[in-house]
Parts: structure tokens; sequence; C-alpha cells
């Protein structure tokens, strides 16, 4: 059914409180979906995937974003590259969603077949006159950092991307993602808004009452805390943390590690924040017991305690600890719907049942993500009911979500909105 609106949505960006969440209409409005999907999903930097997802020539996976369609693929050369599933014929899909492999990129309709590197090499019935030169598959600008796959659909990329990667390469060389290997991925379909799951990661106010399995390893006063309604013994705790924080942080830096808090949150196109973080308890990996879960460490790590390198984008969450690296990137599916896919990577020699046990690798994260969708779910359905009225962010836990709100209003009226 046609949705219409009564009010248009500059006014609704219009009427963003700062400090508060966003009016109802951000959230649930399928023309903000619409509008969301171009300005965060075609114009600006996203990540959508790794190096390791198509380890060898010929490996093709397609991602899905809205009516886009792209085709992440290693050539020949092993050359990583991301096309366009559209055939340069009369625009067939080339390849069905899912992973495969691939010696050409053969289109079902009527055979223009297709190079790895997007090339056109076989049409038949064009003529002689026919130039196969200019029929290549649209390439996609991309860049890989650290084995990272980031992408963008505009013409003309912003910039400050390069901050990120500047920062991100010398953090995450010696974790080698590159040649890491997927050993398990899941996909979730969150029922809310995708501004709904940024959220929801970007604090942890909410990790002590849901996350029983990530606050083994994981200090949720990292993402903010009021001192002054702390009781006196978690006072004391806090400081502590905070003591032991900074002189890892220098032990860190020392060896080499860098890890202070880097980000670029407000007033920028490319929106990133990274921190080496301390895990807690045995302080090794985010499982269950916060030793590690495989015992060959990854890239040319030789040491279990470099803590966690946290990495927020717009559209993902990574973590990256000395065993293994969770990393978590989403799609909005609707205005309601998101999808919320995560891979845990280890050495790319490490075998199950022998140097890492699958459950104790993934559950941690498996619990936390259905957790969170759950959590999700609860937030939009509130937010979708008559009654809701933007509500005030904590000062303390929640400052990065006003960065994020006010973030997003600012990329929206960049963007003519
Ligand atoms: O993935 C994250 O970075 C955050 C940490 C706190 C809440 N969420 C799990
Ligand atoms: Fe692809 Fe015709 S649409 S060969
Ligand atoms: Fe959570």
């Amino acid at each position: 059914m046609l949705q219409t609106f009564a009010s248009s949505i500059s006014s609704l960006l219009d009427a963003r409180a700062l400090g508060h969440s966003l009016p109802a209409g951000l959230y649930t409005r399928e023309d903000v979906f619409e509008a969301d999907l171009d300005v965060f999903f075609r114009r600006h930097w996203i990540c959508i995937g790794l190096e390791c997802d198509v380890p060898e020539a010929g490996d093709a996976t397609v991602i899905d974003i809205g009516k886009t369609s792209l085709i992440l693929l290693r050539d020949d050369d092993g050359q990583i590259r991301v096309v366009h599933n559209v055939c340069r014929h009369r625009g067939s899909r080339l390849l069905d969603a899912g992973k495969t492999i691939v010696s050409k990129l053969v289109c079902p309709y009527h055979t223009w077949t297709y190079e790895l590197t997007g090339e056109l090499s076989h049409a038949p019935h064009m003529g002689k006159g026919f130039d196969k030169e200019c029929r290549s598959l649209k390439p996609v600008t991309l860049k890989s950092i650290g084995g990272l796959i980031y992408i963008c659909l505009s013409e003309h990329p912003p910039e400050d991307i390069g901050h990120l990667e500047h920062v991100m390469a010398e953090r995450l060389a010696p974790y080698d993602v590159r040649n890491a290997k997927v050993a398990y991925e899941t996909d979730v379909i969150e029922h809310g808004n995708w501004k709904l799951t940024i959220e929801n990661n970007r604090e942890c106010y909410h990790c002590s009452a849901n996350h029983p399995e990530l606050c083994v390893s994981f200090v949720d006063l990292d993402f903010g805390f009021d001192p002054e309604t702390l009781s006196p013994d978690d006072r004391a705790q806090a400081e502590e943390h905070f003591e032991l924080y900074a002189k890892r942080t220098e032990q860190w830096e020392n060896d080499g590690y860098p890890s202070a808090a880097v980000e670029q949150l407000v007033f920028c196109s490319t929106n990133f924040r990274t921190q080496r973080l301390i895990i807690s308890g045995a302080g090794e990996s985010q499982t269950p017991d916060a030793t590690a879960a495989s015992a060959k460490l990854l890239g040319s790590i030789t040491r279990k305690d470099l803590g966690d390198t946290h990495l927020w984008g717009h559209n993902s969450w990574k973590h990256f600890m000395g065993d293994h690296a969770v990393v978590s990137t989403i799609i909005p599916l609707s205005a309601d719907t998101t999808l919320v896919r995560t891979k845990w990577l280890v050495h790319k020699d490490a075998v199950e049942g022998v140097d890492y046990d699958l459950e104790k690798l993934t559950s941690v994260w498996v619990a936390t993500t259905d957790q969170d969708a759950e959590l999700v779910a609860r937030n939009h359905a509130g937010v979708e009911d008559p009654a809701y009225i933007p509500g005030p962010y904590s000062p303390f836990t929640e400052t990065n979500l006003d960065k994020f709100a006010t973030w997003y209003i600012d990329r929206m009226r960049a963007h003519g909105y």
C-alpha cells in the first residue's frame, strides 16, 4: 500500500532534540528508509565483507543492498574485485544470492560471458562491429583496509575514509585479517530499523542486564558511567580499572601496538571509532571463560594479552583479539528489518577440533547477537507505538548515541534533506 506522510523528512530532522533519540518517523517511515539507503548505503563508505570471504581465485559472493546487487570475487590473479551484478546486455542478474565458485561469469539469459576481471569475453550474435571493450561489468569503488572490504557506490566517495585507512592499516597489520579463515558465519534478521541496531551497539548501558556471557570478558564501564550513582565499592573498582587501562595502553603502545582511542564520529562523512580495550577475567578473548578459543593466534601475533581492538563504522562493528576476531556488518532490508551478518575469524591454518572448539569460539557472540536482536525488536515495537516520545540519552553511557544521531541529521542535511 502506498504510504503517504503529512510531514516532510526535513521537518522530522528539524524536530530532533539534541541529547534525545530520534523522532519516530526517522526510524519507521518508508520514505526515510529509502532516503537512508541512498544517503548512508550509497553515498558513504560501507563495509561489505572481508578479503577472506573469497580466499581462492573464482570464489564469489553476492551482497544485496536495496535494489543494488554486488558480486565480491577474487580474480585469477588473486585480486579482489567488486562488480555490479547486472549484465551489460539487457540487465539480467548474473549470480543468485549466496556464495559460489566460478571460472567465468556467464549470464544465464543469453550467455554473455565475463572474465573474473569483469571484461566481456563472449557475446554471440552481436555482429562484427560490436565493441566488447566498453561492455565490461560495472566496477565498484573499493578499498581493502587490512583485509576489510569497504565500498562506496557514489561517484564521489568521501575522502575522509583516508583517516580510517591510516589508523586501521597499522592497527590491523599484526592480525593479518586478509589471510584469516572464516570459521563460522551467521545471518540474523533483526526486527528493527538499522539505526536502532547501531544505537544498540554503541552503548553498554544494556550489557549488565542483558549480556551475561559477554560481561565475563567485556568491561561495560569502557562505554561510560556516572561516578555519582556508583556505590563506593563500584567506584573504587572503576578507578582501579581505569588505572589499569592507562597502564596497559601505555605498555601496548610501547610494545608497538597502537591502542589509544581514535574517533571520527561527528561532522565528518566517514564515521568510525577504534580503541584497544581490556578484556576482563582471564584477559585473553571474548569466550565463556575469557581464555583464548584458538591455540593458533591470528597473523603474526605471539601473545594472548593484546586485548580487544574494536572498530565501529555506521554499518559495522568488529573485535580483533589475539586468537580470533568477530566482524559484524549490517544491511537494512526494510524500515523495520535489518540483516546482521557476523563472522568469526581464526588463523588460516587453525583446524576445528584441533586448534579450536567451535562452540567455545562462537558462543559468546552468538548469544550476544541474539540478545541484541531481541532488544532491537522491542525497541522498534515501542518506537512504532503512537505513545513513543523521543527520550533522553544518558550523558554518561549514551554519549555515542547522541553523536550518532547528530551525525545522522548532519549527513541527511548534507545530502539535501
Ligand atoms: O560490540 C560492541 O562494541 C558493543 C560493546 C558494548 C555493546 N556492544 C556489544
Ligand atoms: Fe545477460 Fe542477455 S541479459 S546475456
Ligand atoms: Fe548488546
